[in-house]
């Protein structure tokens, strides 16, 4: 059974229920869903009346009632124009994080978000929404102890965060879930065990990837490829942008500029790129068109409010927009799919998935249209409803015919427009930035905020891609976006060139430097996906993280730490003044060291962390190039010598680590009196890495540093002179 609609029918259902109990205070409904984390919903409505979660994994019955002293307490009621709302109040010097996809800064306290997907090219510190919606926010207490509030609910919905936690719906009634925990970290994992991990994407992904809206032609995607290899700047992925298509029309290629995508795509695969393509929702309206034949076949697009197929203006032209709430149609799109990655392609992009529609005053589809959504989406409903989940369920779909096509490898789709939760299907990239300096230092907690909205595979368009930007900006910010999950080059039509080398040889050779670091950490960061993957856990984090009743810490968002061993210290400003709020214990639990790579002012200062030991590689040029061999080791032993790390690797692709192909070896450095004794203490996994060299590097309190070389599988001994 579903909630009434009209929230005042449902008011006055509640009112029939209620009325002969005056005195009874409007106490909301409180029950248990999972070891401190509540359910709250308003007075009289019962859970199994609400529309399904779509975040949620599962539907989380209650396991029963909220306990008494459970710390967070929620006031819903109803705007005098009758919306649902609800407050949280929070106590002074409780900092708030998160709400998914916002520009500026970390902290959220002050600001209001208004969770609707929309197309948002060149946005501004105060746009209201960008391309994502997460109605969630993480509260750190002055304490250092944490809570989450999820407002569950597709519909629309104004976060206000001006004095309280405020979130007003566009919608029906909706559950309201708190997860109380002991730190924001624990927080963030809960939302991970409850609404979906990332699933381990391939190695490649994590390379580098160099885009432009468009390469054009083939003939340049090539050229610009081979421009990597020729210069010795590592990248792994290049990407084909919308001027492929034959008009813009979805699978389909422009005969004159890209005549042989396959061979296209096997002459990168020959000198190591993967080639990631484009596919856009809106599907021209064509009658000689395969694609809009098909759909219209198969009856799969959005209705208009007269249950007619819905037609609005994106690149093609007028265009129909397939269902993807409905299972049927998310098949029918999945088949699309994999009949055209099947030349060759190996990722999948999904640009305008808000949706966006052009000659609509809106932006978007009217709310009326309707959805033929399956039943455990909400069944049958209006645009309203559904479009802020409308890009999550097309890369659902998408990832679903990548896996088609291949089902032996790990498929990776990134996606403009998602909703939380929507970090099972794909990755996201912060939409159109502009190159200029506020759009560089909103990138770096736009990560940290996705991150802690459950999404840590993201990144921005390095460079900037509205606008032109100079040389400098470029520099500092491929050195910072070199160390962000995702890490892709991209501009905007009309602009000038961005490759890494498009700026002349200084910044070449600033790129390539940032770029052969990020290659260099590939093991430290492929182990931190596999943490993501297993736990949640971003990859970037918020300072506070390392001391979350420090308030000194609840703003710095241009420092950052990469997992828990690397605090990374960018300067995103042009004039260089910035002092980062580092932890109180910074001196001593944390030592400076770097790649070889010191001397560029444009990359930002790396320190390890005292007691780690951090795994990195020698240089590659794209991540299939060779194994992992000599493997470094860096290691930080605290005051007693002490230090540990981990290090995982599998096969880079495929899903043989689900079965135990892959090896997780944690290493330990152990002071024997005299020397330290360098081992790996235990192994996890079946997969046997082939014999191989091992550096090590003892990075000392002083700043010198001792090293060792011998074999992976035999204990080193360092001597500490
Ligand atoms: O497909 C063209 C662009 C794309 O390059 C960009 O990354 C997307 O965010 N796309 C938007 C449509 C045109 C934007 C002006």
């Amino acid at each position: 059974m579903r909630a009434p609609t009209h929230p005042s029918l449902r008011r006055l259902l509640t009112l029939a229920v209620f009325l002969p109990a005056p005195l009874c205070a409007a106490q909301p409904q409180a029950e248990l869903i999972a070891d401190r984390v509540v359910r709250f919903t308003d007075q009289g409505v019962s859970p199994d009346q609400l529309e399904p979660s779509v975040c949620l994994l599962h539907p989380y019955p209650a396991i029963g009632p909220a306990p008494a002293d459970f710390p967070v307490a929620i006031d819903f009621s109803e705007t005098p124009g009758g919306k649902e709302a609800f407050t949280v109040a929070i106590d002074p010097g409780t900092s708030l994080y998160a709400t998914g996809e916002v520009a500026g800064p970390l902290l959220r306290n002050g600001r209001i978000v208004d969770t609707w997907n929309h197309d948002a090219y060149g946005y501004g510190d105060d746009a209201p929404h960008l391309y994502q919606s997460h109605p969630w926010v993480l509260a750190v207490r002055p304490d250092g102890t944490a809570f989450g509030v999820l407002a569950d609910t597709t519909y629309r919905v104004r976060i206000d965060l001006t004095s309280t936690i405020e979130m007003t719906s566009e919608g029906p009634d909706f559950a309201v879930i708190v997860i109380d925990r002991a730190s924001p970290q624990e927080v963030v994992t809960t939302l991970a065990d409850m609404t979906g991990k990332i699933e381990m994407p391939p190695r490649w992904a994590l390379g580098y990837h160099q885009c432009r809206y468009s390469y054009f032609p083939q003939s340049q995607v090539e050229l610009i490829a081979k421009g990597f290899r020729e210069r010795n700047i590592p990248a792994d992925v290049i990407w084909m942008d919308i001027d492929y298509m034959d008009g813009y029309r979805i699978f389909t290629f422009d005969g004159d500029g890209f005549p042989a995508p396959k061979l296209l795509n096997s002459n990168l695969h020959d000198i190591g790129f993967k080639a990631v393509w484009m596919i856009d929702p809106g599907v021209k309206v064509d009658e000689n068109y395969a694609t809009w034949q098909s759909g219209t076949e198969h009856d799969v697009w959005v209705q208009n409010a007269a249950g007619e197929p819905f037609v609005g203006d994106v690149w093609p032209g007028p265009c129909s927009f397939p269902d993807y709430t409905n299972a049927a149609v998310r098949r029918w799109w999945s088949e699309q799919v994999e009949q055209f990655v099947q030349i060759g392609i190996d990722g999948v992009w999904n640009d305008m998935n808000e949706p966006a529609v052009f000659n609509v005053q809106s932006k978007t589809m009217p709310t009326d249209n309707l959805h033929r959504a399956d039943d455990d989406l909400g069944g049958p409903g209006s645009h309203a409803q559904y479009h802020n989940i409308y890009g999550m369920q097309m890369v659902r779909a998408s990832r679903e015919g990548v896996m088609r096509a291949n089902p032996k490898k790990r498929p990776f789709v990134l996606s403009r427009a998602n909703y939380i939760g929507g970090q099972r299907y794909a990755a996201t990239w912060s939409g159109d930035n502009s190159a200029d300096w506020y759009h560089l230092e909103s990138s770096v907690p736009m990560v940290i905020n996705l991150g802690l909205s459950g999404n840590p595979f993201t990144g921005p368009d390095i460079g900037g891609f509205a606008g032109d930007g100079d040389g400098e900006m470029f520099a500092r910010w491929m050195g910072v976006g070199s160390l962000l999950p995702f890490a892709r080059g991209h501009t905007g039509k009309g602009n000038i060139q961005k490759e890494p080398w498009a700026f002349g040889p200084e910044v070449e050779a600033t790129c390539r430097r940032a770029l052969e670091r990020r290659y260099r950490l590939l093991p430290y960061l492929y182990t931190l996906f596999r943490e993501a993957h297993e736990t949640g856990m971003p990859i970037i984090r918020p300072l506070f993280f390392l001391d979350p009743a420090d308030p000194a810490l609840r703003s710095e968002d241009d420092a950052f730490c990469l997992g828990a061993d690397l605090l990374v210290v960018p300067e995103l400003t042009p004039t260089r003044d910035r002092v980062p709020a580092l932890p109180r214990d910074f001196a001593a639990a944390w030592r400076a060291f770097d790649l070889g790579d010191a001397a560029d002012p444009d990359l930002p200062k790396l320190y390890a962390r005292v007691g780690s030991i951090i795994p990195v590689g020698p240089v590659m040029q794209h991540t299939g190039e060779k194994f992992l061999d000599p493997l470094t080791l860096i290691v930080t032993p605290d005051a007693e010598g002490h230090a540990v790390g981990t290090l995982y690797e599998d096969l880079g692709d495929g899903w043989e680590f689900r079965d135990g192909e892959y090896r997780l070896t944690t290493y330990e450095c152990i002071d024997e009196g005299g020397t330290l004794l360098i081992r790996a203490t235990k192994r996890e996994g079946r997969w046997i890495a082939p014999d191989r060299a091992v550096h090590v590097r003892v990075i000392l309190p002083d700043g010198r540093e001792l090293t060792a070389e011998a074999r992976d599988n035999k204990d080193i001994i360092i001597p500490l002179r």
